[in-house]
């Protein structure tokens, strides 16, 4: 899954599809052409910063990034659009414009999110997230990371299928970085195998994040390696998708793993 961001404030290539703040379509293409014949499944539209003390932003802000580059992708790619959001209007209105995946980073805790998304059909992705954007990375702390993350997409999916959600249509993912110290992100990893036993397809996302920086020391822009490392350590613990900035480098790196792991 590549991310496209159209957001001027995130954290790893806010900015570089804006001019004087006004969406560049052109520019969002160019990107998405590229995820896309570097062998992308999907494509990650964002138009919500939720990095760690982000300033919330208008339904109507979020559907004016989102909507003209999910209707361009959908003309012109063969790629599953996946809308990242955590607002109903917006999940309503991408879904309409021809998004195939919803990707909630609250995990459809908004007022409304439930409804909107069983209304769509669509496929979601539940992300656990300790606190909110704002404050989340304030000394977050758990009993036991792995079992207490465990247990919230076990009450999220209970929550889901009263809304009318098919459980056959729910993806998980841990949430690197939302709430998590790194000593919490590096035992999810490791312990990835313990979620991906949940039987519900696990979606993570630990590109350019600063669990890797803070390992390796790197800035944002040098921790391409890193993210290789933890891609294929993701996808050898039942990973099925992996949501990265750097797409072609990715798939080769999961090729050559899917290679050996399924050798005979
Ligand atoms: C994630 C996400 C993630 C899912 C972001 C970034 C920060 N959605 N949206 N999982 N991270 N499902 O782009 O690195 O880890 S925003």
């Amino acid at each position: 899954m590549g991310v496209v961001n159209v957001t001027p404030d995130s954290f790893s290539d806010g900015g570089s599809l804006f001019a004087s703040q006004s969406l560049c379509l052109d520019a969002a293409m160019v990107r998405a052409r590229a995820m896309v014949a570097q062998g992308a499944s999907f494509l990650d539209i964002g138009g919500e910063s939720t990095r760690p003390g982000a300033e919330p932003v208008s339904a109507q802000q979020e559907l004016d990034r989102v909507i003209p580059v999910i209707e361009a992708i959908k003309a012109s790619l063969d790629v599953v659009v996946s809308i990242d959001t955590s607002t109903p209007q917006v999940m309503l209105e991408a879904a309409a414009a021809g998004a195939g995946l919803i990707n909630d980073v609250r995990a459809l805790g908004r007022d409304g999110a439930l409804c909107a998304v069983a209304s769509t059909a669509l496929p979601v992705c539940l992300m656990h997230m300790q606190g909110d954007p704002k404050t989340m990375q304030d000394n977050p702390g758990y009993e036991s990371v792995v079992q207490d993350i465990g247990d919230y997409f076990e009450q999220r999916i209970s929550e889901c299928e009263r809304a009318g959600i098919a459980a056959h249509n729910i993806l998980l993912d841990p949430g690197f970085g939302f709430g998590k110290s790194l000593a919490h992100n590096l035992q999810l990893l490791k312990q990835l195998q313990t979620l991906a036993n949940k039987g519900l397809p696990l979606l993570v996302g630990m590109s350019r994040k600063s669990m890797i920086g803070n390992v390796l020391n790197r800035p944002v822009d040098e921790r391409l390696h890193g993210g290789l490392a933890v891609a294929v350590m993701a996808y050898e613990r039942g990973a099925h998708i992996v949501r990265v900035h750097d797409v072609g480098p990715t798939v080769d790196a999961l090729r050559m793993a899917h290679a050996v792991i399924n050798s005979i």
